[in-house]
């Protein structure tokens, strides 16, 4: 049978929002590409959505609910499932109040519908709910503060500029439709740097590196920012649409430029090189989300948003300081902010959910997360879920996290999914379809929580089609060209019609008095508390734990990562141990076994290993870092942490 082409927009938790093509055959997706009429997609799809079909038929596939019964997960039917989620859903709320309940939704699936379990906890509470984002939290609360607004130019006014800094981003793995775009402005004379203590393939495509120390950056950035004053290169404007311009020269002058570039581990010639680059733009930052997810995360996107705005670069074309793109601004919300009881932290979900009291955390339900293997500190939250009396776990894979659930409820996998998209790499708005009919035993979660909402008695939960909650998503952008029809009408995406060239066109940000805030402190310096070394063991080593091209955080394609985790090191970092050999990593939350690679590219102080290893394996690099909050927007300071490696 020939194949017929189905066309959907990936819903992963990634910034391109790929529109994908499906060719599909008797309902089994034979091939996927990128859909060439997409502006960003350009025709290619990523190594792990290309690969992504084979997981449909995969033995972590979820094809009916799961309820456990003397202690094993066992195969259920619907009704037994929604029935006993509902029943305890009433009783614990009756016993505790509906304080007992903690919602936690994760990025599994970005789609917009996905807001209707929120919707559903706050109308059956409010229950107990989340504050803090482990993934931006830092970086979006710093852009907040000093720009009132975090949000980007249009992803092609890259195109205008004349330097692009990448700064801790490494696209050719997490950002991959940024890379033609990278090669068109290269092409054209721009010039790129790369900065990032870390060496990846994205250096092979730009024009200088910076090897940044780990966590160096705000550093690097007050050198810089301090070059610019002493040569008189900063925006004779500046005074004027800067607020606190004298307290951030102050901070500049702290230390000789020769010191802040020692603190960053660069050396004279990069400063000179970025304070060129800034003072000669357009320049535009391109953020990476990795480096703010340190314990100064907050503070590092300060200084970059200061650095942008002091040269010039912030209201031109080609410039601006890039973190992240709004991706829901084009749709409404499904509720008002919910007023919670109470909030958990996020970055310290573990520690939060132990010592919740009056009344403690009875029932949790998860949505499109899998925080035991993803979450910092993750045995402590292994081990707050394993003592809750109901955890339901709404997935289409079996999980580090469906493990340690009583209720499993199966749902669509990305291909089988119907729902809104925005992207937080462009400003493109995609819809999802269903390139394939799913297992007749998985349900979509509206669904699920429209069915639930009618046994617990929510009557004003919307009992209305997918389609009609779409265009209700939809109502603001309708009457201007991006109605579900337009969609439609257009291959499935749109450009946003509230997201213009240029973030900031009238030379105004969005803070109160329309004035960027500078920082104007210096962050706390971190004591690295590092014990004795013990002979034999390395040095402490930085770990990070990066994105993969393999994986999607814990879900991996193609071969996965196999019988082994790995964590890569310079040879001399860790001396007298080969390549290839068994190691302990140890770290004061943890230890774990992994393979040791040599890797001669790498700074002698730092240690890789992949973002999204399996907990239950011992192979998750959460169970060696300790959960801590970032400074700014409770994000998790994954990278701030110290490892040491001995031989096993
Ligand atoms: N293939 C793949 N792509 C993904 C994901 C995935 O799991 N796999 N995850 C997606 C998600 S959830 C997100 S949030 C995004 C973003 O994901 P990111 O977190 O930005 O991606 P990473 O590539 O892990 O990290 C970016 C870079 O930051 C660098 N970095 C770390 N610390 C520092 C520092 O102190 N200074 C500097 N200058 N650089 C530093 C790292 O070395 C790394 O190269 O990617 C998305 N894309
Ligand atoms: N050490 C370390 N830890 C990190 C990071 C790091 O860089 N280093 N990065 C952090 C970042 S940036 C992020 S965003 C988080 C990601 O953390 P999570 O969002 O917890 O990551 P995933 O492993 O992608 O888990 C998502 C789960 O959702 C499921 N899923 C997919 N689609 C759907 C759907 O439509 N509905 C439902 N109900 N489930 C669905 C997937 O099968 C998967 O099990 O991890 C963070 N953890
Ligand atoms: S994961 Fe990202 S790059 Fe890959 S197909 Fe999806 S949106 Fe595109
Ligand atoms: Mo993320």
């Amino acid at each position: 049978m020939t194949p017929i082409v189905r066309r959907t927009t990936c819903n992963r938790d990634c910034p391109d929002a790929c529109g994908i093509l499906a060719s599909v055959a008797e309902n089994v997706v034979t091939g996927l590409r990128g859909d060439s009429s997409h502006p960003v997609t350009r025709g290619f799809l990523c190594f792990r959505t290309s690969r992504y079909p084979e997981l449909l038929a995969a033995k972590e596939r979820l094809t009916h609910p799961l309820v456990r019964r003397g202690g094993q997960l066992l195969r259920a039917s619907w009704d037994e499932a929604l029935g006993l989620v509902a029943g305890q859903l009433l009783r614990i709320r009756a016993e505790s109040g509906p304080a007992a309940i903690f919602h936690y939704r994760s990025g599994g699936s970005l789609g917009i519908l996905k807001q209707l379990a929120d919707l559903f906890f706050d109308q059956f509470g409010p229950c107990t709910g989340k504050v803090g984002d482990i993934c931006s939290g830092a970086g979006e609360a710093a852009q907040l503060l000093d720009f009132g607004v975090s949000d980007s130019n249009a992803l092609h006014d890259l195109h205008h500029s004349r330097q692009i800094v990448l700064w801790g981003k490494n696209p050719m793995v997490s950002n991959v439709h940024l890379l033609p775009i990278l090669k068109e402005a290269r092409a054209r004379g721009a010039r790129l740097i790369l900065i990032d203590p870390v060496h990846h393939k994205t250096a092979n495509h730009v024009d200088h590196v910076i090897r940044v120390a780990p966590g160096g950056d705000f550093a690097l950035a007050m050198g810089v920012a301090r070059r610019l004053f002493e040569t008189g290169r900063i925006d004779p404007n500046a005074a004027n649409f800067c607020d606190g311009l004298p307290e951030f020269r102050a901070l500049t002058m702290h230390q000789t430029v020769d010191q802040w570039a020692a603190a960053a581990g660069a050396t004279g010639p990069h400063l000179q090189l970025l304070a060129d680059s800034f003072a000669d733009g357009p320049t535009a930052i391109q953020v990476g989300w990795g480096m703010q997810r340190r314990l100064h995360g907050g503070a590092t996107v300060r200084a970059l948003d200061a650095l942008c705005a002091i040269s010039g670069n912030l209201f031109r074309p080609g410039g601006g300081c890039s973190f992240y793109f709004k991706r829901r601004k084009a749709f409404s919300a499904f509720a008002p902010e919910a007023l919670h009881p109470r909030v958990l932290r996020e970055p310290l979900l573990g520690n939060d959910l132990m010592s919740a009291q009056d009344p403690p955390v009875r029932l949790v339900w998860i949505t499109a997360g899998n925080p035991v293997a993803m979450l910092p500190g993750s045995a402590q939250v292994a081990a707050a879920l394993l003592r809750t009396e109901l955890v339901v776990v709404a997935d289409s894979f079996l999980s580090d996290t469906t493990r340690r659930a009583h209720v499993v409820l199966p749902v669509p996998t990305m291909l089988e999914d119907d729902d809104l998209l925005g992207a937080y790499g462009h400003h493109w708005l995609g819809e999802s379809r269903p390139v394939v009919v799913m297992p007749p035993e998985v349900r979509h979660e509206v669904h699920i929580f429209q069915e639930l909402a009618r046994r617990v008695g929510l009557a004003t939960f919307p009992q209305v089609s997918i389609d009609d909650l779409k265009r209700a998503a939809l109502a603001k952008v309708t009457g201007l060209g991006a109605s579900l029809d337009d969609l439609r009408e257009n291959g499935g995406t749109v450009a946003s019609p509230v997201s213009g060239p240029l973030l900031f066109p009238d030379g105004k940000v969005a803070t109160e008095n329309g004035k960027v805030q500078l920082l104007t402190k210096a962050p706390v310096p971190i004591a690295t508390a590092a014990p004795g070394l013990m002979p034999g063991d390395s040095a402490p080593l930085w770990l990070f734990s990066n994105s993969t091209e393999k994986s999607q955080a814990s879900v991996w394609s193609g071969k996965g990562l196999g019988e082994r985790v790995w964590i890569a090191v310079h040879p001399e970092a860790v001396p007298g141990i080969a390549d290839g050999a068994l190691v302990e990593v140890v770290s004061p939350a943890g230890t774990l076994i992994a393979q040791l690679r040599h890797d001669v590219e790498q700074r002698r102080d730092v240690a890789i290993m992949p973002k999204g290893g399996h907990f239950d394996r011992g192979h998750s690099a959460n169970s060696l870092i300790t959960a801590r909050a970032t400074d700014l927007g409770l994000g998790a300071a994954y990278l701030d942490c110290l490892i040491r490696i001995r031989p096993r």
